[in-house]
């Protein structure tokens, strides 16, 4: 039986449960007849979702495909399932309501109450939005900030149902990039023909079987691998402690001890964040010095030696890059370098970065860098050596089935080719029309009026949330947000529609990233909490009204869309057999665990050339040469960023924020496990005892952080494994400004800048901040950001007729709707699986084969299909 929504906030069970926080079943429990287990699967993993009367009472792991369940899944999910933080009906903010087609006092935004409509007031409130900026400012005025997002593991993700809706409505402006690896993903493809950061690793076996140094440089795949982009399974642990009892060494090169190093009795290095360019550059220059490095290999296999060469020896600067010059940048001892670089040649070594690294000012330079020093070892290629950057995620190493996975809708090509890259949007929104650089291109802001906005925490997400407020206040006149919950964004939104969480409605994910070797029934296991409606009812709802919901819908059931998804997947169990057991296995092929990334190319790189410029390794690349960029020089090069602790004031640390152990993101803020990551319930701030000494502060303190652009409240934590001069604070604390413009919940990107990487990639700068911090003494309340906002209950209902929404809707032209090549429809359509799809002209041919050798075994496409969209690709690619 399953009760109504009504009955459901009504009964006792509910209270019990959200009071309780938790009822944990071990695996394997059975239950009585009352109670049904209803399989589903999130980024946390997959489980059986426990139901009483209708209502969610707990969460069973599998842990016969995770032997490992986080806390996240465990606890976190129940817990803000029923959280007070959702947003049960649709609201308005007030001055909005009071004047929609008018001035609605943008600046008080996230300041005043909100006010409960019903569906049809919020339709045709958000529809009028966007028909009169289409009328009057053109579909690129309709900006969506969603530029993947995080929000969950199944195929309808409201990222990709925007897209699609918007697309059949003549488009809208879009991000570019991502904020995970801004940097690298356009720098690498010129440097080493691909991506690296989303391409497979050499697998787990290899490894054990011939590697006998692991250098992590900023990784901590014991974190990151908490959760996947679709159904987390934590494979990788078995093999790390594998790798363990092998005795393979672990060297940590990082600010901080992290989780992985305690698990792998990792040699720490501590280095001063943002410097990690100058350490390498000195290895390098260690091993060309001593005689060390390979050149039968750099005659090979690279282009370029010879430049680099000459800034190893300071031919034009005066200054060679020798390891007391890194000293100085780094903290690292200089023998300490001499020591690191000689053992990396001499053992077999797999170096494993992370990202974190380039979410950095410069931030192109530090994976390039790494891939010059591994070149001159003469690494890349060997098994069980080289150079990875995808170690920490989507469990990289697993061998690849290269099984096609179920794919969700396609959203089409957009009509409308502006872009912003992500971290930019406060500048575009500041400067629109204005021209900016990425990849050598030279491309044009839109002049965004009206922001979508879902599935992903905008305002928690991007960097100074200061002047992203200003900049949205100034110039967007309408924020639609789309999300289960209160977050930061629906605070700061005009319109916001509350979507059920997936636990809602049926679904299906597979995992891992790069195994796919499982596919999952995320099946309905609730009735939508409130009045929420799915992501795919509200766009189908938006397209009925414009008039396009045969072709968003193409005629089809929820149901029908899920069924043929998993038709075309290569499951080979029939749909009803799989939906019954919630799982279905694909097998492996053996040569999958022999896997060795970039081995074809050592083997032969006349037969397998890599997809740059020279089909070798570019140390210096005449491509990036010929952008002539002022801040993306034509070789791995140091370069002070414009914050660090080389130019700190003496009371400044470094700020990092890393990603949270026990949250994705800003999901999970809202749980019973965020106490993990608080201190009085307020994020907290990881601090050197002598830091903290210094300033008077003790563990559990409040403290203030501030610098230019904002300041927070945080909890100290004083922590025995960071290094003096930085501390750390999480990302993703949800948003509560305290009269005097502090974040009073702790997040961090009231700190961080939004200067960009470079003029290459644009990418985010997260990482290069500097900030003062001090005890507070003057808190004005306790942390109110998981509380909802205030919320009105109008006397009368709105009159939708003054909307004028029938005469909006003539006013927009008609679109015609596009016909997609064959190549175009599946590159679109597999795409969904990724963070976004890419716009072809982002990269060129060449650089798109690079590419795609990693992304098409992921896809599972047969070779007629990716014959087709590389064709696609041919015709669209960057000139
Ligand atoms: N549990 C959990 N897992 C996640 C996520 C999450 O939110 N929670 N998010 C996922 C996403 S979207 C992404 S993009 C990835 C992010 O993956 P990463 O970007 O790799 O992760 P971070 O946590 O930012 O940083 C990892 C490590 O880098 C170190 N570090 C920071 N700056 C420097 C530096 O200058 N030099 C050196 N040597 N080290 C440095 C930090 O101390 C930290 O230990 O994680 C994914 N996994
Ligand atoms: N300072 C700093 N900032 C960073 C980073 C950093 O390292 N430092 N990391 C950056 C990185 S790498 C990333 S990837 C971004 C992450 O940024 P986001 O992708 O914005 O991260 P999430 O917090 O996971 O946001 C997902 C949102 O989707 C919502 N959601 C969940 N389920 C559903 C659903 O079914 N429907 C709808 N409509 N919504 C749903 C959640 O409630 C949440 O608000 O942050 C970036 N910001
Ligand atoms: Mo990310």
């Amino acid at each position: 039986m399953t009760l109504t929504r009504r009955d459901f906030i009504k009964s006792a069970l509910a209270s019990t449960v959200a009071a309780q926080g938790l009822t944990l079943f071990p695996a394997g429990k059975v239950f009585a007849a009352d109670t049904q287990t209803i399989p589903h699967a999130s980024h946390y993993g997959p489980f059986n979702a426990i139901v009483k009367e209708g209502v969610l009472i707990g969460v069973q792991p599998l842990t016969d495909i995770d032997p490992f369940p986080t806390k996240m899944l465990l606890e976190g999910i129940l817990s803000r399932t029923y959280s007070d933080t959702r947003v049960k009906y649709p609201m308005v903010r007030k001055s909005y309501l009071e004047n929609p087609l008018g001035d609605h006092k943008p600046h008080l935004r996230g300041k005043e109450p909100f006010v409960r409509v019903d569906w049809n007031t919020a339709m045709a409130m958000v529809s009028t939005a966007i028909a009169n900026t289409i009328a009057k400012h053109g579909n690129q005025a309709i900006f969506s900030s969603s530029y993947g997002g995080w929000s969950h593991a199944g195929l309808m993700r409201p990222q990709t149902l925007q897209g699609r809706f918007f697309n059949l409505v003549g488009g809208q402006s879009a991000c570019s990039g991502d904020y995970s690896a801004g940097a690298s993903e356009v720098i690498l493809p010129h440097i080493i023909g691909d991506m690296e950061v989303y391409s497979p690793q050499t697998a787990w076996q290899v490894i054990e079987d011939n590697t006998e140094l692991m250098l992590l440089v900023g990784c901590d795949p014991y974190k990151t691998n908490r959760i996947e982009f679709r159904v987390a399974d934590h494979a990788m642990h078995k093999h790390w402690q594998a790798f363990a009892k092998k005795g393979i060494k672990f060297v940590s090169i990082n600010p901080q001890q992290t989780q992985t190093d305690k698990a792998m009795a990792s040699e720490m290095i501590n280095i001063r964040p943002n410097t990690d360019v100058a350490l390498f550059t000195a290895m390098s220059y260690h091993i060309y010095k001593s005689d060390l490095y390979d050149k039968a290999y750099l005659d090979k296999y690279t282009v370029g030696f010879k430049q680099y060469l000459d800034y190893l020896k300071g031919t034009a600067d005066n200054t060679a890059k020798t390891p007391e010059w890194a000293e100085a940048i780094t903290g690292v001892s200089a023998k300490q370098i001499r020591e690191l670089a000689e053992e990396v040649v001499k053992k077999r070594t797999q170096i494993c970065a992370g990202w974190s690294l380039q979410r950095a000012q410069h931030g192109e330079m530090i994976h390039w860098a790494i891939i010059n020093f591994a070149a001159m070892a003469g690494k890349i290629g060997k098994p069980g050596e080289g150079a990875g950057f995808s170690w920490h995620y989507g469990n990289g190493g697993m061998p690849q089935s290269g099984k096609k996975m179920p794919a969700g809708l396609s959203q089409g090509r957009n009509p409308i080719t502006a872009r912003c890259p992500v971290v930019l949007i406060s500048e575009m929104l500041n400067n629109p029309g204005s021209n900016y650089t990425r990849n050598g291109q030279t491309l044009t802001f839109p002049d965004a009026k009206l922001i979508y906005n879902a599935g992903n925490n905008l305002l928690s997400h991007q960097q100074n949330t200061n002047e992203l407020i200003q900049a949205l206040n100034n110039n967007v006149e309408t924020i639609i947000n789309q999300d289960p919950w209160w977050c930061a964004s629906s605070v700061y939104a005009d319109i916001v529609l509350p979507s059920t969480t997936t636990l809602e409605r049926n679904d299906i994910s597979s995992g891992g990233t790069y195994s796919n070797n499982k596919i999952y029934a995320m099946k309905q296991v609730l009735e939508p909490v409130g009045e929420s409606w799915n992501d795919y009812e509200i766009f189908s709802a938006l397209a009925k009204i414009f008039n396009v919901q045969q072709q968003f819908t193409q005629g089809k059931t929820f149901m029908q869309h899920l069924k043929d998804a998993y038709a075309a997947s290569d499951a080979s169990d029939s749909f009803d057999s799989f939906w019954d057991k919630g799982v279905t296995h694909l097998s492996t092929p053996k040569a999958a665990t022999d896997w060795v990334r970039h081995r074809d190319f050592y083997l032969d790189p006349i037969k397998h050339p890599l997809h740059t410029p020279s089909g070798k390794i570019e140390l210096y690349s005449e491509q990036i040469k010929s952008y002539q960029l002022p801040d993306c020089p034509p070789m791995p090069e140091w370069i002070p960023p414009a914050e660090w602790l080389g130019n700190a004031k003496p009371e400044q640390v470094h700020v990092l924020s890393p990603h949270p152990w026990m949250r994705l993101h800003s999901q999970m803020a809202n749980a019973d496990v965020n106490s993990y990551e608080s201190v009085d319930g307020r994020q907290f701030a990881l601090i050197n005892k002598d830091d903290a000494a210094q300033r008077g502060i003790k563990g559990g303190d409040l403290i203030e952080v501030y610098n230019d652009r904002g300041a927070l409240l945080a909890g100290a934590k004083i922590a025995d494994n960071v290094m003096p001069g930085v501390i750390y604070i999480h990302e993703g604390a949800w948003l509560q400004l305290d009269n005097k413009g502090r974040c009073n919940s702790g997040s961090i990107n009231m700190l961080t800048s939004a200067r960009p990487s470079s003029g290459l990639s644009q990418g985010t700068s997260a990482n290069t901040c500097l900030a003062s911090f001090k005890k507070c003494l003057d808190p004005e309340s306790p942390n109110k950001a998981y509380q909802p906002p205030k919320i009105e209950i109008p006397k009368t209902p709105f009159d939708i007729s003054s909307l004028g929404l029938a005469a909006a809707l003539k006013s927009i032209k008609s679109v015609k709707q596009q016909t997609q090549s064959k190549g175009e429809k599946i590159f679109y359509h597999a795409c969904t699986m990724c963070h976004s799809a890419p716009n072809p002209a982002d990269h060129s041919y060449k650089q798109w084969q690079g590419i795609t050798r990693s992304m098409f075994p992921r896809a599972g496409l047969n070779p007629d299909e990716q014959a087709e969209v590389l064709k696609f690709l041919k015709q669209h690619a960057k000139q």
